[in-house]
């Protein structure tokens, strides 16, 4: 919200400027503002829903990338990239389509009853960053891309360190507090350069994974892998995650799995990439509440990633997405287990795989999965539980 006000301000400091006012005759300016026809009868007005620019839900943009001393605790940032992979592509419209999915969302009508917060007005500063202008020809240097561009907004200065400390948000290896980016995408492949970025200024992270698919697949053994570059793709990333450490050992998790596999050796090595797996019909078997207490056990108090792709919902609820599989989860169970992951450790979110081509008219994949990166900000928002039951964090919720 300060953020907002520093806008509207620079904002009438370039329309007195406009009108041939000068900045320091303060009356002078405010007579202008109320004889203008729209100001002086309606005056500053927010945006509704339907109106304005489509950031993430009318929140403020940067575009970070182009002003690095800009400080911020919260940006999304959209990485439109679909250049790895398997089936349907599509997903570099992620970004844009997440943004029109969450034109309903509005600062000053963002309170969630459920998890009992405004994560627009808690105390931290959200901005949207824009889009990393990724290359859609050159796979190798658009991941040096993202990785660049990911790099360059963790180092961003964080906006209200108190209010972290509070949150009891995690400092970086460096002792400085980096803000949180909850990245946009772009098809699965971009959380490679992401867990770099992650793990420089963490250590390895674990990782909980929503999806249909492990996405640790051996790239030796992943179909159309022919050549170092074709081996990183959106079903193999996690695998080269693994090799090159930015996953820490046996502590990473997947929820919602229902696709086919070569055979049980592609659990093996899953299990090698450090991952535990939540079957999508563990849900049925043993509720919503099991696959919470599941994933937290296994994640514990370190630094996580919460990475969803898009396809861990049943298609009936989230069509628009590049491998749909049947028997999925509802949006309601999804986020049930979503709100259950506040006070963790989260250092990083992403939502993925959104390919709004074959979304229907009502937008309803776009708009499920705008409600998926509200409820990552309204988690963070509720902070890092840890050891101190003062902190804002609900036990029942
Ligand atoms: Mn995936």
């Amino acid at each position: 919200m300060l953020l907002a006000l520093a806008q509207i301000v620079a904002l009438l400091a370039t329309s007195s400027s406009v009108l041939g006012h000068s900045h320091g005759d303060a009356d002078q300016a405010v007579y202008e503002y109320s004889d203008d026809p729209w100001l002086g009868q309606f005056g500053q007005t927010a945006d509704l829903s339907f109106s304005g620019v489509t950031t993430f839900a009318h929140l403020p943009h940067l575009k970070c990338l182009d002003a690095p001393a800009e400080p911020f605790d919260i940006a999304l940032l959209g990485i439109p990239f679909d250049s790895a992979v398997s089936y349907r592509p599509g997903a570099r419209f992620g970004p844009y389509a997440l943004r029109a999915g969450s034109r309903r969302q509005r600062p000053d009508r963002g309170y969630g009853l459920k998890l009992d917060i405004n994560p627009f007005d808690n105390g931290v500063s959200l901005l949207d960053c824009g889009d990393v202008p990724v290359t859609p020809f050159d796979g190798a240097v658009a991941i040096q891309q993202v990785k660049a561009a990911y790099r360059s907004m963790l180092r961003h200065p964080v906006q209200n360190e108190e209010r972290l400390k509070q949150l009891n948000f995690q400092k970086g290896l460096d002792g400085k507090f980096h803000p949180r980016i909850v990245a946009l995408g772009g098809d699965h492949t971009i959380v490679l350069p992401i867990l770099e970025a992650v793990s420089e200024v963490y250590g390895p992270v674990s990782v909980i994974h929503f999806d249909a698919h492990i996405d640790t697949w051996n790239p030796n053994r992943y179909a159309g892998s022919v050549s170092e570059q074709a081996k990183i793709n959106h079903g193999t990333f996690f695998w080269s995650a693994y090799e090159q450490g930015f996953i820490k050992p046996n502590s990473s998790i997947h929820a919602g799995i229902r696709t086919r596999f070569e055979g049980p050796q592609d659990l093996d090595d899953d299990i090698t990439a450090g991952f535990d797996l939540i079957h999508t019909m563990d849900i049925d078997d043993h509720g919503v509440e099991w696959i919470a207490e599941k994933i937290k056990a296994r994640i514990g108090d370190g630094p996580v990633v919460i990475s969803l792709d898009v396809d861990v919902m049943d298609p009936a609820y989230l069509p628009a997405t590049g491998t749909p599989e049947s028997g999925g989860w509802t949006s309601r169970e999804l986020r049930r287990i979503l709100y259950s992951l506040a006070g963790l450790n989260i250092v990083a979110m992403d939502v993925v795989e959104l390919s709004p081509a074959y979304d229907t008219n009502g937008e309803i994949s776009a708009i499920a999965a705008a409600d998926m990166i509200f409820d990552f900000l309204s988690i963070l928002n509720l902070g890092v539980k840890g050891k101190d039951n003062s902190l804002p964090v609900r036990d029942e919720l």
